[in-house]
């Protein structure tokens, strides 16, 4: 069961274990460098913030993903089945898709966003047991609270997940990602990932530019992409003046 599987919460854990995720800092590199390219992933991240608007008009969906509360472990939240409106995944900058890998009219929409938001980059990953090596380890991994310094684009082609991700109170809200949805992430939230029922996923990843998988594990509140994140998220002037454009 996933849930049970959720059980077990690091935070903290070193991302280098990660055997599949390019890491780009040691703890060897100096400080300064460290700063430089903390910098660097900002610079690069209000660019991108910019192109793409942060806060989208509306969520762009027909088929809209079902999200509620979890608590920390994973376990259901959901007051006799309430599901919360899709507003809860726009405050905090969320997108998402539905899509149907199926079908060639879903190619043209994907082809549509990738252009629009530039996500030139494109990979598959397959998380089932046999199939990814070290997958309970992988799993875990991704079940640790992180962000990144960019965002985080996924297109689940088959089966399903859930992505947890942090509301404004600091709360875990739920998005269950099942084939033919698509969600993006913004840099610096906080999020983590765990297997449905049906304990696969065949995830399509994207990226803007040259990938960087790394996470970084809470807390984070010192790098400047969760800084600005939590600005944005905070200020919801700046949010709405965003969407207007
Ligand atoms: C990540 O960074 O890879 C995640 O958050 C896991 C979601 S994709 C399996
Ligand atoms: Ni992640």
């Amino acid at each position: 069961m996933a849930t049970q599987r959720a059980q077990t919460k690091t935070r903290g854990g070193d991302p280098a274990s990660r055997p599949y995720r390019r890491q780009s800092s040691s703890s060897t590199i100096f400080s300064v460098e460290k700063e430089r390219t903390a910098l660097e992933a900002l610079r690069t991240q209000s660019q991108s913030n910019q192109l793409l608007g942060w806060f989208p008009p509306s969520i762009p969906l027909n088929m809209a993903p079902q999200v509620w509360m979890v608590g920390e472990d994973g376990e259901d939240l959901k007051n006799h089945g309430e599901l919360l409106p899709l507003s809860k995944l726009q405050e905090i900058g969320v997108l998402y898709w539905h899509l149907d890998p199926k079908k060639p009219e879903s190619e043209e929409e994907l082809a549509k966003i990738r252009k629009d938001r530039g996500y030139n980059y494109m990979d598959y990953l397959d998380i089932r047991p046999g199939k990814l090596a070290n997958f309970e380890e992988k799993l875990k991994n991704f079940f640790t609270e992180h962000m990144h310094a960019d965002e985080e684009i996924r297109y689940c082609l088959e089966g399903g997940g859930y992505f947890d991700v942090r509301d404004k109170d600091d709360k875990w809200v739920r998005i269950w990602i099942k084939e033919g949805g698509m969600i993006v992430l913004p840099a610096g939230i906080y999020h983590r990932f765990t297997l449905d029922a049906a304990n696969h996923v065949k995830l399509m990843r994207l990226f803007l530019g040259e990938p960087v998988w790394t996470a970084h594990n809470r807390p984070q509140e010192d790098h400047p992409v969760r800084q600005e994140y939590v600005k944005r998220l905070m200020d919801d002037n700046a949010g709405l003046a965003l969407a207007a454009h």
